[in-house]
């Protein structure tokens, strides 16, 4: 039962950074401080929808306890927050007048990391829409391209001088895939056109969002996305065939969009009869330089073919250990895709892994093991890559706190700090005091 970590700082390359993740709806409170409503109020308000209806609302309370969380991640010891901002908390209706309260919020947060020596890590969406925009469509709207520049500027020029880095779009297979045709996060669509424009426009909102803060005379922007290893169910050329289609529609339909200015066959098999018209015309915006790759990574997903139309495959039940979300526990994956980002597209960018940790249903003083080891094995795999020559150059644990996993509810505990949702006191686990403990040293 490990209670520490086996490496120090010394064992990765020089500026190597070590963070924690967060974001807005998932922790702020979104009922305080004038943010307009979202996609994800309304779709927590629909019955069946989201476990106990919960939303966030409440959430954390970070948006009044923020200063108490910074110190806890100043007190980990750790380099660098990555957070995101509320679209709606800086403009309420989406576009036109923004939220003094929510620009002045984000402009305290950001002092607030400086002055404790953090170095802050934006992204600009991660996935609570402005209902106002919602109702005109949201990602399948072409426009949403033009609303999210204007939107990146409008917060930009008020905090993007003091950004460590900035990223427009945590995870756009979830913005569109997850969202447009599994229809399990908002706004809970199952359509295959649809999903096609919204793998389309997120790409496009990227693309735009970048050459805004670029416009600003910002650097050290990247892009966010996450990647499931696709393994096939047994060794049939079906299942074979139904996993590359699921690696293709997860992993590499937006890598292939931004780092190389083209979708991969395979997936326009499928999505190609349902895109909006003209998407060619876009691949280039889509294709903006870019400083480095984010990769959140946390399983793997045994895949089968399946009876109907394409892309025609199932999700199945896998052997390994599983996290509290029922996830297989994978770390080789992590190693397989820094090789596969750095040497199919990104060809020597730096590349972050944004997001890696696990649910446990941990309570305030439980121990907490399960998470060291989960942590320790994928930074083994991270130090692997390295070894390989992949330029790696930060972790981030997702995430800072327990908080609201979306569909998921309160209950899926992702933090290296518990959080009591009534009380909302916060409690360090074990492994957050480990993590403290392994990067304190040399
Ligand atoms: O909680 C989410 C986060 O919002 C995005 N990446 C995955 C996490 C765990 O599911």
């Amino acid at each position: 039962m490990p209670d520490s970590f086996d490496f120090t700082r010394a064992d990765f390359p020089d500026g190597f950074v070590f963070g924690a993740a967060t974001s807005a709806y998932q922790i702020e409170g979104h009922a305080q401080g004038g943010a307009g409503p979202t996609h994800w109020d309304s779709f927590a308000a629909t019955p069946g929808n989201v476990v106990r209806a919960e939303n966030g609302d409440r959430a954390c309370d970070h948006y009044t306890r923020y200063a108490q969380d910074l110190d806890l991640l100043a007190a980990a010891n750790l380099d660098v927050y990555r957070f995101s901002a509320s679209w709606a908390r800086v403009l309420p209706e989406g576009r036109g007048a923004p939220n003094p309260e929510g620009l002045d919020f984000y402009d305290r947060l950001v002092d607030g990391l400086l002055a404790r020596g953090l170095k802050p890590a934006l992204t600009l969406y991660h996935w609570e829409l402005p209902s106002a925009l919602a109702d005109l469509g949201g990602w399948r709207n072409r426009d949403i391209a033009d609303w999210f520049a204007d939107y990146t500027d409008t917060l930009c020029r008020r905090i993007g001088d003091r950004m460590w880095s900035a990223a427009p779009i945590n995870e756009p297979w979830c913005v569109a895939w997850l969202s447009h045709f599994l229809g399990q996060h908002a706004p809970g669509m199952r359509d295959i056109r649809a999903s096609a424009r919204a793998m389309h426009h997120v790409g496009l909102a990227h693309g735009r969002s970048i050459a805004a803060m670029r416009a600003l005379g910002m650097g050290n922007l990247g892009a966010v996305c996450n990647f499931e290893y696709a393994a096939p169910v047994d060794d049939t050329p079906e299942a074979q065939v139904a996993a590359a289609r699921y690696d293709g529609i997860y992993n590499r339909w937006f890598l292939g969009g931004m780092f190389r200015g083209e979708y991969p066959e395979d997936v326009l098999e499928g999505l190609g009869p349902h895109m909006p018209r003209g998407w060619h015309d876009d691949m280039a915006t889509i294709n903006a330089p870019v400083d480095w790759l984010g990769l959140n990574y946390y399983t793997r997903k045994r895949i089968a073919a399946a009876p109907g139309p394409w892309p025609a495959l199932a999700e199945c039940d896998g052997p390994l250990p599983k996290t509290q979300m029922g996830w297989e526990i994978y770390p080789q994956g992590l190693h397989h895709f820094l090789r596969f980002a750095h040497e199919g597209y990104t060809r020597g960018l730096p590349l972050y892994v944004t997001e890696n940790g696990m649910a446990n249903p941990d309570t305030h003083n439980a121990p907490d093991s399960a998470r060291i080891d989960y942590i320790a094995a994928h930074l083994a795999e991270v130090r692997r890559a390295i070894a390989d020559g992949v330029p790696v150059a930060g972790y981030f644990v997702w995430s800072l706190l327990d908080n609201y996993e979306w569909a998921l509810g309160y209950d899926k505990r992702f933090g290296l700090v518990h959080v009591d949702f009534d009380s909302l006191q916060r409690t360090p686990k074990a492994s957050y005091h480990a993590l403290a403990r392994a990067l304190a040293r040399g």
